[in-house]
Protein backbone atom coordinates (compact mmCIF):
# COMPACT_ATOMS: atom_id res chain seq x y z
CA UNK A 1 0.00 0.00 0.00
CA UNK A 2 1.74 3.04 -1.36
CA UNK A 3 1.67 5.94 1.28
CA UNK A 4 1.20 9.28 0.83
CA UNK A 5 -1.00 8.87 -1.98
CA UNK A 6 -4.06 11.25 -2.11
CA UNK A 7 -7.97 9.83 -1.66
CA UNK A 8 -7.78 10.00 -5.93
CA UNK A 9 -5.62 7.47 -6.26
CA UNK A 10 -7.52 5.05 -3.91
CA UNK A 11 -10.69 5.85 -6.24
CA UNK A 12 -8.10 5.00 -9.47
CA UNK A 13 -7.51 1.89 -7.44
CA UNK A 14 -11.20 1.13 -6.88
CA UNK A 15 -11.98 1.85 -10.96
CA UNK A 16 -8.95 -0.69 -11.76
CA UNK A 17 -10.51 -3.35 -9.48
CA UNK A 18 -14.19 -3.04 -10.57
CA UNK A 19 -13.12 -2.56 -14.38
CA UNK A 20 -14.51 -4.84 -16.89
CA UNK A 21 -12.44 -3.87 -20.32
CA UNK A 22 -8.93 -3.43 -21.03
CA UNK A 23 -8.89 -0.23 -21.80
CA UNK A 24 -10.61 0.59 -18.92
CA UNK A 25 -7.71 -1.25 -16.68
CA UNK A 26 -5.41 0.59 -18.58
CA UNK A 27 -6.71 4.35 -18.11
CA UNK A 28 -6.98 3.42 -14.22
CA UNK A 29 -3.83 2.31 -14.08
CA UNK A 30 -2.74 5.29 -15.89
CA UNK A 31 -4.29 7.29 -13.53
CA UNK A 32 -2.66 5.32 -10.68
CA UNK A 33 0.58 6.01 -11.80
CA UNK A 34 0.09 9.69 -12.41
CA UNK A 35 -1.37 10.41 -8.73
CA UNK A 36 1.34 8.23 -6.97
CA UNK A 37 3.82 10.23 -5.60
CA UNK A 38 7.12 9.94 -6.53
CA UNK A 39 9.78 9.83 -3.52
CA UNK A 40 11.90 6.97 -2.46
CA UNK A 41 9.48 4.89 -0.59
CA UNK A 42 7.51 4.19 -3.69
CA UNK A 43 10.23 3.34 -6.03
CA UNK A 44 8.76 -0.42 -5.58
CA UNK A 45 4.45 0.91 -6.01
CA UNK A 46 5.41 2.33 -8.90
CA UNK A 47 7.38 -0.19 -10.55
CA UNK A 48 4.65 -2.47 -9.83
CA UNK A 49 2.11 -0.62 -11.30
CA UNK A 50 4.29 0.43 -14.93
CA UNK A 51 4.99 -3.64 -15.21
CA UNK A 52 1.25 -4.40 -14.75
CA UNK A 53 0.62 -1.85 -17.32
CA UNK A 54 3.06 -2.94 -20.03
CA UNK A 55 1.61 -6.57 -19.48
CA UNK A 56 -2.15 -5.08 -19.65
CA UNK A 57 -1.03 -3.32 -22.96
CA UNK A 58 1.13 -6.34 -24.34
CA UNK A 59 -1.80 -8.54 -24.06
CA UNK A 60 -4.31 -8.99 -27.00
CA UNK A 61 -7.55 -7.98 -27.04
CA UNK A 62 -9.61 -11.16 -25.49
CA UNK A 63 -11.60 -13.92 -28.22
CA UNK A 64 -14.83 -12.45 -28.43
CA UNK A 65 -14.21 -8.83 -26.99
CA UNK A 66 -15.51 -6.27 -29.09
CA UNK A 67 -13.26 -4.34 -31.74
CA UNK A 68 -12.18 -1.23 -30.41
CA UNK A 69 -11.52 1.97 -31.97
CA UNK A 70 -12.65 3.42 -35.50
CA UNK A 71 -9.78 3.78 -38.04
CA UNK A 72 -8.74 7.48 -38.14
CA UNK A 73 -9.36 9.17 -41.40
CA UNK A 74 -8.54 12.95 -42.08
CA UNK A 75 -6.61 15.48 -40.27
CA UNK A 76 -8.09 14.71 -36.70
CA UNK A 77 -11.06 12.51 -35.51
CA UNK A 78 -13.73 14.18 -33.23
CA UNK A 79 -16.36 12.17 -31.06
CA UNK A 80 -19.51 12.94 -30.76
CA UNK A 81 -21.07 12.55 -27.26
CA UNK A 82 -24.56 13.07 -25.67
CA UNK A 83 -27.71 11.51 -23.94
CA UNK A 84 -29.95 10.08 -26.37
CA UNK A 85 -32.17 12.15 -28.75
CA UNK A 86 -29.94 15.09 -28.11
CA UNK A 87 -29.23 15.49 -31.88
CA UNK A 88 -26.28 13.93 -32.66
CA UNK A 89 -26.87 12.34 -35.71
CA UNK A 90 -29.19 15.39 -36.74
CA UNK A 91 -25.81 17.63 -36.43
CA UNK A 92 -23.53 14.83 -38.19
CA UNK A 93 -26.15 14.63 -41.15
CA UNK A 94 -25.32 18.70 -41.28
CA UNK A 95 -21.41 18.81 -40.99
CA UNK A 96 -20.86 15.40 -43.01
CA UNK A 97 -21.66 12.98 -46.05
CA UNK A 98 -23.27 10.32 -43.56
CA UNK A 99 -26.39 9.62 -43.58
CA UNK A 100 -27.42 8.01 -39.99
CA UNK A 101 -30.78 7.24 -39.14
CA UNK A 102 -32.75 9.61 -37.12
CA UNK A 103 -35.65 9.31 -35.23
CA UNK A 104 -38.00 10.45 -32.48
CA UNK A 105 -37.30 7.07 -30.27
CA UNK A 106 -34.40 6.74 -28.14
CA UNK A 107 -31.24 5.17 -29.08
CA UNK A 108 -32.02 4.89 -32.65
CA UNK A 109 -27.76 4.89 -33.32
CA UNK A 110 -27.05 1.69 -32.25
CA UNK A 111 -23.31 1.53 -33.33
CA UNK A 112 -20.41 4.08 -34.13
CA UNK A 113 -21.61 6.29 -37.59
CA UNK A 114 -18.81 8.35 -39.14
CA UNK A 115 -18.76 11.02 -41.22
CA UNK A 116 -15.92 13.35 -43.05
CA UNK A 117 -16.38 17.30 -42.31
CA UNK A 118 -14.69 19.45 -44.89
CA UNK A 119 -13.06 22.54 -43.20
CA UNK A 120 -11.90 25.11 -45.57
CA UNK A 121 -10.76 22.00 -47.68
CA UNK A 122 -9.35 20.12 -44.61
CA UNK A 123 -10.84 16.51 -43.99
CA UNK A 124 -11.81 16.13 -39.92
CA UNK A 125 -13.67 12.57 -39.16
CA UNK A 126 -16.72 13.05 -37.13
CA UNK A 127 -17.35 10.05 -35.32
CA UNK A 128 -20.99 9.87 -33.36
CA UNK A 129 -21.01 7.07 -30.54
CA UNK A 130 -24.24 5.51 -29.18
CA UNK A 131 -25.35 7.33 -25.80
CA UNK A 132 -25.21 3.86 -24.19
CA UNK A 133 -21.81 4.93 -23.00
CA UNK A 134 -20.46 1.24 -23.48
CA UNK A 135 -16.60 1.06 -22.35
CA UNK A 136 -15.86 0.62 -25.88
CA UNK A 137 -17.37 3.89 -26.84
CA UNK A 138 -16.17 5.56 -24.27
CA UNK A 139 -12.65 4.35 -25.79
CA UNK A 140 -13.19 5.84 -28.73
CA UNK A 141 -13.42 9.72 -26.96
CA UNK A 142 -10.52 8.60 -24.98
CA UNK A 143 -8.29 8.16 -28.18
CA UNK A 144 -9.92 11.42 -30.16
CA UNK A 145 -8.49 13.98 -31.00
CA UNK A 146 -11.80 16.44 -29.62
CA UNK A 147 -14.93 15.67 -27.49
CA UNK A 148 -17.97 17.38 -28.57
CA UNK A 149 -20.61 16.96 -25.99
CA UNK A 150 -24.31 17.43 -27.26
CA UNK A 151 -26.27 18.79 -25.51
CA UNK A 152 -29.88 19.97 -25.00
CA UNK A 153 -29.09 21.78 -21.79
CA UNK A 154 -26.80 22.91 -18.60
CA UNK A 155 -27.69 19.91 -16.82
CA UNK A 156 -26.99 17.67 -19.29
CA UNK A 157 -23.94 19.24 -20.06
CA UNK A 158 -22.59 18.82 -15.90
CA UNK A 159 -23.82 15.41 -16.26
CA UNK A 160 -21.88 14.89 -19.62
CA UNK A 161 -18.71 16.25 -17.67
CA UNK A 162 -19.08 13.82 -14.61
CA UNK A 163 -19.16 10.88 -17.04
CA UNK A 164 -16.23 12.02 -19.02
CA UNK A 165 -14.03 12.24 -15.61
CA UNK A 166 -15.59 8.83 -14.43
CA UNK A 167 -14.99 7.26 -17.27
CA UNK A 168 -11.05 9.04 -17.34
CA UNK A 169 -11.92 10.71 -20.81
CA UNK A 170 -8.82 13.60 -20.81
CA UNK A 171 -9.12 14.41 -23.99
CA UNK A 172 -9.96 18.24 -25.00
CA UNK A 173 -13.82 18.55 -25.22
CA UNK A 174 -16.00 21.82 -26.27
CA UNK A 175 -20.10 21.95 -25.53
CA UNK A 176 -22.12 22.50 -28.46
CA UNK A 177 -26.17 22.51 -28.15
CA UNK A 178 -27.45 22.43 -31.90
CA UNK A 179 -31.09 22.96 -30.79
CA UNK A 180 -29.49 26.40 -30.28
CA UNK A 181 -27.02 27.06 -32.23
CA UNK A 182 -26.44 26.52 -36.11
CA UNK A 183 -24.70 24.19 -37.88
CA UNK A 184 -21.89 26.70 -39.48
CA UNK A 185 -20.95 28.00 -36.15
CA UNK A 186 -20.41 24.59 -34.68
CA UNK A 187 -18.52 23.74 -37.80
CA UNK A 188 -16.28 26.86 -36.67
CA UNK A 189 -16.18 25.79 -32.83
CA UNK A 190 -15.38 22.09 -33.56
CA UNK A 191 -12.14 23.28 -35.93
CA UNK A 192 -11.11 25.75 -33.26
CA UNK A 193 -10.95 23.02 -30.31
CA UNK A 194 -8.61 21.31 -32.92
CA UNK A 195 -5.72 23.78 -32.74
CA UNK A 196 -4.95 23.36 -36.47
CA UNK A 197 -4.26 26.32 -38.81
CA UNK A 198 -4.83 25.82 -42.75
CA UNK A 199 -1.76 26.65 -44.92
CA UNK A 200 -1.88 26.34 -48.64
CA UNK A 201 0.68 25.43 -51.35
CA UNK A 202 0.96 28.32 -53.76
CA UNK A 203 1.27 25.92 -57.30
CA UNK A 204 -1.62 23.58 -56.23
CA UNK A 205 -3.64 25.56 -53.92
CA UNK A 206 -4.13 22.08 -51.64
CA UNK A 207 -4.81 22.89 -47.96
CA UNK A 208 -2.29 21.60 -45.49
CA UNK A 209 -3.55 21.19 -42.25
CA UNK A 210 -0.55 22.18 -39.33
CA UNK A 211 -0.98 22.45 -35.44
CA UNK A 212 -0.60 25.90 -34.68
CA UNK A 213 2.88 27.07 -33.85
CA UNK A 214 4.00 25.06 -36.88
CA UNK A 215 6.96 26.52 -39.13
CA UNK A 216 7.80 26.18 -42.46
CA UNK A 217 10.34 23.61 -41.97
CA UNK A 218 7.27 21.81 -40.34
CA UNK A 219 4.89 22.60 -43.47
CA UNK A 220 8.02 21.33 -45.50
CA UNK A 221 7.98 18.34 -44.03
CA UNK A 222 4.30 17.37 -44.51
CA UNK A 223 4.99 17.79 -48.45
CA UNK A 224 8.30 15.74 -48.59
CA UNK A 225 11.07 15.13 -46.09
CA UNK A 226 13.86 15.74 -49.23
CA UNK A 227 12.52 19.82 -49.52
CA UNK A 228 13.92 20.40 -45.81
CA UNK A 229 17.29 18.69 -46.88
CA UNK A 230 17.44 20.67 -50.06
CA UNK A 231 15.64 24.11 -48.65
CA UNK A 232 16.94 27.52 -49.97
CA UNK A 233 14.09 29.87 -48.73
CA UNK A 234 10.25 30.01 -49.13
CA UNK A 235 8.17 32.49 -50.01
CA UNK A 236 4.76 33.34 -48.27
CA UNK A 237 1.75 35.23 -49.16
CA UNK A 238 -0.40 36.81 -45.76
CA UNK A 239 -3.07 38.49 -45.89
CA UNK A 240 -3.13 41.00 -42.31
CA UNK A 241 -6.41 42.73 -42.74
CA UNK A 242 -7.31 44.33 -46.14
CA UNK A 243 -3.36 44.39 -46.92
CA UNK A 244 -2.29 41.09 -48.83
CA UNK A 245 1.99 41.26 -48.11
CA UNK A 246 4.56 38.90 -49.80
CA UNK A 247 7.61 37.53 -48.10
CA UNK A 248 10.54 35.64 -47.93
CA UNK A 249 11.23 33.70 -44.98
CA UNK A 250 13.44 30.61 -43.75
CA UNK A 251 12.40 27.29 -42.07
CA UNK A 252 12.15 28.23 -38.30
CA UNK A 253 9.78 31.00 -39.76
CA UNK A 254 6.35 30.73 -37.54
CA UNK A 255 3.25 29.90 -40.16
CA UNK A 256 -0.76 31.70 -40.38
CA UNK A 257 -3.70 30.87 -40.76
CA UNK A 258 -4.42 31.57 -44.29
CA UNK A 259 -0.94 31.74 -45.10
CA UNK A 260 -0.09 30.27 -48.78
CA UNK A 261 3.69 29.13 -49.04
CA UNK A 262 5.76 28.61 -52.03
CA UNK A 263 9.44 26.18 -51.58
CA UNK A 264 12.61 26.73 -53.51
CA UNK A 265 14.26 24.27 -53.38
CA UNK A 266 18.40 23.63 -54.34
N1 LIG B 1 -36.22 20.98 -33.42
C1 LIG B 1 -35.12 20.25 -33.45
N2 LIG B 1 -35.22 18.91 -33.49
C2 LIG B 1 -34.09 18.17 -33.51
C3 LIG B 1 -32.81 18.80 -33.52
N3 LIG B 1 -31.88 17.83 -33.54
C4 LIG B 1 -32.53 16.67 -33.53
N4 LIG B 1 -33.88 16.86 -33.52
C5 LIG B 1 -34.91 15.80 -33.47
O1 LIG B 1 -34.68 15.03 -32.29
C6 LIG B 1 -34.86 13.63 -32.56
C7 LIG B 1 -33.57 12.88 -32.24
O2 LIG B 1 -32.57 13.29 -33.16
P1 LIG B 1 -31.29 12.41 -33.48
O3 LIG B 1 -30.42 13.22 -34.37
O4 LIG B 1 -31.68 11.05 -33.94
O5 LIG B 1 -30.64 12.32 -32.01
P2 LIG B 1 -29.43 11.38 -31.51
O6 LIG B 1 -28.73 12.14 -30.45
O7 LIG B 1 -28.64 10.89 -32.66
O8 LIG B 1 -30.27 10.20 -30.84
P3 LIG B 1 -29.92 8.62 -30.65
O9 LIG B 1 -29.01 8.17 -31.73
O10 LIG B 1 -31.26 7.96 -30.71
O11 LIG B 1 -29.31 8.50 -29.29
C8 LIG B 1 -35.28 13.52 -34.02
O12 LIG B 1 -36.69 13.44 -34.06
C9 LIG B 1 -34.80 14.81 -34.63
O13 LIG B 1 -35.56 15.20 -35.73
C10 LIG B 1 -32.74 20.22 -33.49
O14 LIG B 1 -31.67 20.83 -33.50
N5 LIG B 1 -33.93 20.89 -33.47
MG1 LIG C 1 -28.13 9.05 -33.32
Amino acid sequence: MPVNAPAEYFKADEKFQSAKSKEEKIAALEEMIRLLPKHHGSENAHAQLKARLAKLKKEGTKKGAHKVGIQKEGEAQVCLLGFTNSGKSTLLTKLTDARPAIAEYPYTTKKPEIGMMDYKGVKVQLVEIPSTFNAEYMSIARSAEAVVLVIRNEHEKKQLIELLKDSFVRTKSIVVNPWEENANYIKEKIWQSLGLIVVYTRKTETPMALPVGSTIKDFANKIHKDFVQNFRFARLWRTEGSKKRMMQAGLDYVLRDNDIVELHAR
